[in-house]
């Protein structure tokens, strides 16, 4: 343990755990043709005896039980996917939210576990994050670089295929996004596409493919809630360890919370961030050209009407929506201005609007996880299953003004991840030191699992770092990738953090943004162009082409823009932290 190698071996009898799942006649087939291939010229004497020695390994360790059903070296793990849930609306991360935040089981999750402060993601886009979790790869290694091709080629390798492969029942339930047909799974059941908040179209099938289609009457995340407990009811081979990925649609754009949250956030007013009216001075071009704020570009429908995604309800939900509807819409009416107007009395309603609509169907979520966690509580289940919290990425909460993700800076950049392992990770662990990713998904489970990591992973396991021996040589810097010039025109960029310093690169302007944290935690105001950060924005350059070429990135973006001299207007208007 503690090891300083950029992958840990497995132990030599989680090792052995790996050669007892696969069948007797595959594993003589497999070596004794590869023996044959790779030895040929060996004489036949030694083959012979070389097989006989690995058929002798193969019956000792069949002798040995594998461990089924959760054990400390096989453990069950229960993942939970959330989608956009942004960080500081949740009551553990002690954010600006945290005192009308409702995610009480998600915080005893977090006092019972690790929670990691420092979790980035490889690009923070829906699409792209699944794609990162099942692979360990960026977008560019995965083929998923953004939300308008997420056809994930489900052929290549991904961990739940590797789990499954070595004797793990692996299952999916909730939302996939991922267009193609889930792979890897022994039993799937996800919603097309984004899916809808109510009463949403679902695909069910397993290993074989796609076996049956239908809609299930209900909200969005008491459905996951519902179907994730049924799985485990009912849906376990009993005899295996299980990883089950339970994920959530909430709270994804549309922000429908359900009717059990609709009365939650009445009469509750949610504290405004300092920079909900960023004119975007002291920074590059392309914060100012981006169409994500919520006083512009967040549509009537989304906070008054029916959104997009609500789905097609039934006269009871009809008629308990347009109740719940009315919250807003009166308000509005009363108000008797036109959606557009960009007044900040009717910004402010926008952005009380939508955080009472965001945090109600967070709560939702919340109150699966609960019902989740007692029904392993009360099957047996709590004591030998891996129980984790992430959300796909970072989402901005009205911070700049903005309402979606996308940019490197910290709101998006960030992602909710909560681990509880019992017996394994001390409880009630906050961890702010160690740069995690969604990337490190994969590997961490792989070694969870006993099984060994493949070299073409691109994130590294967790493990260590969970047991409280993060290795010396962990990463203390982090690579993000936004290819996506679709939605909210944000232009394609990319950039490195150590954690406190952040460098961010726009191709298209060739401009820089340099922010130190700990002075400009908010980044309002670009650094780049002051004389005293030039030793680390020397540094962090020189870190963003190593990681570049340790991820394989391709040569999309050129180096030797990287290096021009930035010349643009705002040189002219940039001041130090602090100057008034
Ligand atoms: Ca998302």
């Amino acid at each position: 343990m503690g090891d300083a190698g950029l992958f840990r071996l497995p132990k030599l009898d989680q090792r052995t755990m790996k050669v007892t799942q696969l069948p007797l006649e595959h594993f003589v087939r497999q070596s004794y043709s590869m023996i044959l291939e790779k030895n040929s010229i060996m004489n036949k004497k030694k083959n012979y005896a070389t097989l006989l020695l690995i058929l002798v390994t193969q019956v000792m360790v069949s002798q040995a039980k594998v461990a089924s059903n959760g054990s400390m070296d096989s453990p069950n793990i229960l993942f939970v996917f959330s989608d956009d849930h942004a960080w500081q609306s949740i009551g553990a991360y002690g954010g600006r939210l945290k005192e009308v935040a409702h995610t009480p089981n998600i915080d005893k999750l977090a006092s019972e576990g690790m929670l990691f402060r420092k979790c980035f993601v490889a690009n923070a886009l829906c699409g792209p994050s699944r794609a990162a979790v099942l692979t360990g790869k960026y977008g560019h290694r995965n083929g998923v670089t953004w939300n308008r091709n997420t056809n994930f080629d489900g052929s290549q390798q991904t961990f739940p295929k590797m789990m499954r492969q070595n004797g793990y029942q692996t299952a999916i339930i909730g939302k996939w996004h991922l267009a193609s047909v889930p792979t890897g799974f022994d039993y799937f059941d996800c919603m097309k596409g984004q899916g809808r908040y109510y009463n949403p179209f679902l695909q069910r099938g397993n290993a074989e493919g796609l076996q049956d289609t239908r809609t299930v009457v209900g909200y969005n995340s008491d459905i996951v809630g519902d179907l994730t407990i049924e799985w485990l009811k009912n849906g376990r081979d009993k005899s295996k360890p299980f990883m089950l990925m339970s994920q959530f649609k909430a709270t994804h754009h549309g922000f429908c919370p359900g009717p059990e949250e609709y009365d939650l956030y009445d009469d509750v007013h949610i504290p405004e961030p300092d920079n909900l009216f960023d004119d975007f001075s002291y920074r590059g071009t392309a914060i100012r050209e981006q169409t994500l704020t919520l006083y512009k570009n967040l549509s009537h429908a989304i906070l008054v009407g029916d959104p997009g995604e609500l789905g097609e309800l039934n006269p009871d939900q009809r008629k308990a929506w347009d109740a719940y509807r009315s919250k807003f819409s009166e308000p509005f009416q009363a108000m008797n201005l036109n959606w557009s107007d960009q007044s900040r009395e009717l910004s402010r309603f926008k952005y009380q609007s939508l955080l009472k609509n965001f945090l109600a169907s967070g709560a939702g979520i919340d109150k699966n996880v609960g019902r989740i966690r007692a029904f392993l509580q009360e099957n047996d289940l709590a004591d030998n299953t891996v129980v984790i919290y992430m959300a796909d990425h970072g989402f901005f909460l009205g911070e700049h003004g903005f309402f979606d993700k996308r940019f490197m800076y910290e709101e998006a950049l960030r992602t909710a991840f909560i681990v509880h392992w019992p017996g394994k990770v001390e409880e009630g662990v906050v961890n702010d030191r160690d740069i995690v990713s969604n990337i490190d998904i994969a590997s961490t489970f792989l070694e969870m699992a006993g099984i060994e990591i493949p070299q073409e992973i691109q994130g590294r396991s967790m493990v260590p770092v969970l047991e409280g021996k993060t290795p010396d040589d962990w990463r203390k810097t982090f690579l993000y990738t936004y290819h996506e010039l679709a939605n909210h025109n944000v232009q394609p960029h990319f950039g490195v953090t150590d954690g406190r310093n952040k460098l961010i690169y726009y191709p298209k302007y060739n401009e820089w943004e340099f922010f130190d944290l700990k002075k400009d935690p908010q980044e309002m105001i670009s650094q780049y162009f002051i004389p005293e950060n030039k030793t680390v924005i020397t540094k962090l350059k020189k870190e963003l082409v190593r990681l570049r070429n340790q991820y394989h990135c391709p040569p999309v973006i050129t180096h030797r823009n990287m290096n021009k001299k930035a010349n643009w207007d705002y040189e002219k208007r940039i001041i130090p932290i602090g100057v008034k």
